[in-house]
């Protein structure tokens, strides 16, 4: 279907969008029906090949972007990020409907009516909206060619198959995403056994009794979610919850609030467990693993979850055009996106960890103005982090116990201060905390920030509660500047008070201090 001289409207597009669903024909938006040289063709049109093909654009350059899918955007609206912020906002409302359930102007809280499935139906029913508004924006606003319900191929470095036609190119930008590894265990393929994507696909009944596997962010935020739904979730971690290697910067008392938390909400954590079997007549009934004393560990479910990594789909790129692949199966690039093959480049969550929208987003970029003759760098060692919980936790730059170890004069801000039990503080309190500061302070969050007492700079910044995660985005910019941010510049910044973190006013009260000492 070729649409490339039509204005297809939003509404039509989510027609058009359902109506390809579970067909193959290709949808062309070509100009001049895909002939002449294109700077790059964007293999994979997700967050990594969508923004590196609209920055293309934007410098004057010629992208196509080519997806299987028929729309634009990748998992992120289809079964990633977009339902996960809708299941964890429903978490968040579910958890205060609890606490306060028959008080003020709570009902009693009815935990027939939390349904993981009703849900996820929500989402299943509404997210071709956002997918409409990808092909859409992408077409209409950013004036990118693309062809979609099409899978692509590379033939060599300049040429790219897709749709039964050939396209010539300078480059190939490889964007082709991740995927979810299954559970290495006998049983892993039975029904019932779900991860983030199958979740959205496939799930047909209200789960009951729920067994997670994996102890990062995923396992976190899907177990605190199901469980808030009325669903006993057990979460069967390796390592301590959060402490994984790809989780940098997670400073232990926000660790312990948030998994103390969640426990305390009826979610049975066990550390150092390792799955062993998952079994079951039709669909899976029983986990097997080894607890951490060795002892063997059983629990009945109807709903094993699998949070676990992701492993990049490198496999078909590296067939066609023998891009090198390290231990993880990620495409090996430099800082300017280039693979070990001349011409081509790799962007996204095909590179390796972290497999985050910032990078995804901004590796796109980077591949396009090098490509468009710009040469650029990006370095993604250091980055602001969050998840959720039933809170919203957020983080940038050093933990207290990294600061500790790398600073001689470590000095810390923090609310609850150290000193005081969180049940005799309604602190911090602003946005979503107001009710638990004034009815059930031990509720109302906690945050931290870490300051090196010698040149004043903060170095890290950590934040339990709602509403913070914004701030952390301009606080990652500020204090990864090379002249940093210091106590005394939060303190003269303005507030909009209350706001959730607190930092600003909290800096000004120690601000005038010579000598500093914590807060
Ligand atoms: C609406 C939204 O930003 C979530 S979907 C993001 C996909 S993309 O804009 O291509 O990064």
């Amino acid at each position: 279907m070729d649409i490339a001289n039509s204005t297809v409207s939003m509404a039509e597009w989510n027609s058009l969008i359902e109506g390809h669903m579970n067909d193959d024909e290709p949808i062309t938006n070509l100009q001049d029906g895909g002939g002449g040289t294109y700077d790059a063709v964007f293999l994979g049109g997700g967050a990594a090949g969508r923004f590196g093909a609209a920055y293309m654009k934007a410098m004057g350059g010629r992208p196509l972007i080519i997806d299987r899918w028929p729309f634009l955007g990748g998992t992120c609206p289809h079964q990633a990020c977009v339902p996960h912020h809708l299941f964890s906002e429903s978490a968040a409302l579910l958890d205060r409907q609890r606490w306060f359930s028959d008080e003020l102007f709570f009902p009693p809280f009815d935990e027939s009516r939390a349904s993981i499935l009703d849900l996820v139906n929500l989402f299943r029913d509404g997210r071709v909206t956002a997918h409409a508004f990808m092909n859409w924006q992408t077409k209409e606003q950013l004036e990118v060619e693309y062809v979609v319900n099409a899978p692509g191929r590379a033939l060599d470095p300049h040429t790219v198959e897709a749709a039964g036609q050939t396209f010539d190119t300078r480059t190939v930008v490889i964007g082709l995403g991740a995927h979810q590894k299954p559970l290495a265990v006998p049983g892993y393929d039975l029904p019932r056994v779900f991860d983030w994507a199958t979740l959205v696909e496939d799930l047909d009944y209200e789960p009951r009794r729920c067994v997670i596997v994996g102890g990062s962010k995923v396992a976190v935020e899907y177990g605190a979610f199901f469980q808030a739904a009325g669903c006993q979730t057990t979460i069967l971690s390796r390592s301590p919850l959060l402490r994984t290697p790809n989780l940098h910067h997670v400073d232990e008392d926000i660790r312990r609030y948030v998994v103390d938390g969640m426990r305390e909400r009826g979610v049975e954590i066990i550390e150092g467990a390792q799955l062993t079997e998952i079994k079951g007549s039709d669909g899976a009934e029983r986990v097997i693993a080894t607890g951490p004393d060795g002892e063997t560990l059983e629990f009945e479910t109807d709903f094993v979850f699998n949070g676990t990594g992701e492993a990049p789909n490198s496999a078909e790129s590296k067939k066609w055009l023998g891009v090198a692949t390290g231990d993880n199966d990620e495409i090996l690039v430099d800082a300017s996106m280039r693979t070990s093959v001349e011409d081509v480049y790799a962007i996204g969550d095909i590179i390796g960890a972290p497999m985050e929208m910032f990078k995804a987003r901004k590796c796109g970029m980077t591949a396009a103005r090098n490509i468009m003759g710009e040469p650029i760098e990006f370095d993604f060692s250091e980055y602001p982090d969050f998840l959720h919980t039933t809170y919203e936790m957020s983080w940038v730059g050093l933990s207290e116990e990294e600061a500790r170890a790398a600073y001689d004069h470590v000095v810390v801000i923090q609310m609850p201060p150290k000193s005081v039990d969180h049940d005799d503080i309604p602190l911090p309190c602003a946005e979503g905390t107001m009710l638990y500061a004034f009815a059930k302070p031990g509720l109302s969050g906690f945050q931290k920030c870490v300051i090196d007492g010698e040149s004043r700079r903060i170095l890290g910044c950590h934040h339990v509660g709602y509403g913070a995660k914004d701030a952390f985005q301009y606080l990652d910019y500020l204090i990864h500047r090379p002249e940093g941010l210091t106590i005394d510049e939060m303190g003269q910044m303005n507030e909009l008070f209350l706001n959730p973190e607190h930092f600003i006013q909290l800096s000004r009260l120690r601000g005038g201090r010579k000598d500093l000492v914590d807060l």
